[in-house]
């Protein structure tokens, strides 16, 4: 297991988190269509170029997950976009499940797909260079929701996926998002996110999974969207850690938040809440970073879309919320950081 130990510290390596950059066509259109660019395989690609050419990305970025599309992707002038990450000190990853669907009998909730043929395709990407994978689960919040059912099964496709990804020499990223969509408070989210866990684990466990080559890239703890009672950044940091405390092994590498949908502030103000030590809180015993897609790229992405000849300051905001959420990790974020 030795190199994939290593990956896996890579991976959470101190000051570093990763850049989720592996948004599917169908979302990867709804995000270009929110700033009026239009869907093709080349845009994805230049916008992708210019994310990963971004100087000076590897001071605060471990690791980039890619989609598929986007590992056999090249530079303008030719060049392998996994060549320029790995040139810049960036692991690259891939995401490897195939998107979700309703779950039979409980159409309020999803399944992941992908796990059929995946043997064979981790084989292919771990040629074409990919150092580590990731799978996404989601549960939503609501009356009487997520079912046992919903969080059985995809706990149990985690699992699989993890192993299958072990065996291929790749860390898995194991993704089990709780959705912000709903009005449910903080302390629901707190005992949902430590229900899935507790269960992603034990299936993790029963099925073998080496939790010292695994990251996690679990949801912060939220209130949801519509909660009528609003939660400080500091009750956010001091739910997140608690549950994660009570749910995941010590021995798991680390992890790896995803922003789902936070603003890019306040994602990074979240984060850095978790790294401030306060009197007689212990130290978490795993690293904690991020692994964020829209709140390190929405900033870059709105100025590209505004004008091609934006793409300097459209890197300069890349490497801007990197560097905030780098701070972050050292808990020396301040929101004055933002008119810098
Ligand atoms: C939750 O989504 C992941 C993290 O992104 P945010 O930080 O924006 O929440 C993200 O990696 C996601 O898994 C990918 O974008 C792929 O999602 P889709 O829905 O396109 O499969």
């Amino acid at each position: 297991m030795t190199s994939l130990h290593a990956t896996a510290q890579a991976l959470v390596a101190a000051g570093k988190g990763l850049l989720a950059m592996d948004e599917s066509i169908g979302t990867c259109t709804k995000r270009f269509a929110s700033v009026g660019l239009a869907p093709s395989s080349e845009t994805r690609r230049a916008y992708r170029e210019l994310l990963v050419t971004t100087p000076g990305l590897g001071d605060y970025i471990s690791g980039a997950i890619l989609h598929e599309e986007t590992l056999v992707q090249k530079t303008q002038n030719g060049t392998p976009l996994v060549q320029v990450l790995m040139a810049a000190g960036i692991l690259p990853g891939i995401k490897v499940d195939q998107g979700t669907v309703d779950l039979a009998g409980l159409p309020a909730e999803r399944a992941t797909e992908g796990l059929d043929g995946l043997r064979e395709r981790l084989k292919d990407y771990a040629a074409a260079g990919a150092r580590f994978a990731k799978w996404r689960a989601v549960f939503t919040i609501g009356a009487g929701l997520p079912t046992a059912a919903c969080i059985e099964a995809n706990a149990h496709d985690l699992a699989r996926y993890a192993a299958l990804c072990q065996e291929a020499e790749l860390v898995p990223i194991v993704e089990p998002e709780v959705l912000m969509e709903g009005s449910h408070t903080l302390a629901r989210c707190q005992a949902v996110t430590d229900t899935v866990l507790h269960q992603v684990f034990d299936q993790l466990h029963t099925q073998g999974v080496v939790l010292e080559a695994l990251v996690l890239k679990p949801n912060m703890v939220l209130p949801g969207l519509e909660c009528s009672t609003p939660s400080s950044v500091d009750e956010v940091a001091e739910a997140t850690v608690a549950c994660l405390r009570r749910a995941v092994p010590a021995a798991v590498a680390g992890i790896a938040f995803l922003s789902g949908g936070q603003s890019s502030e306040l994602a990074s103000a979240r984060l850095n809440a978790m790294h401030l030590r306060r009197s007689g809180s212990a130290l978490p015993p795993w690293p904690l970073t991020f692994s964020f897609a829209r709140a390190l790229q929405q900033p870059a992405l709105h100025l590209w879309a505004s004008a091609p000849a934006n793409r300097a300051a459209a890197q300069q905001a890349l490497l801007h919320r990197a560097r905030c959420n780098g701070a972050a990790l050292r808990g020396a974020y301040d929101p004055g950081m933002e008119n810098q």
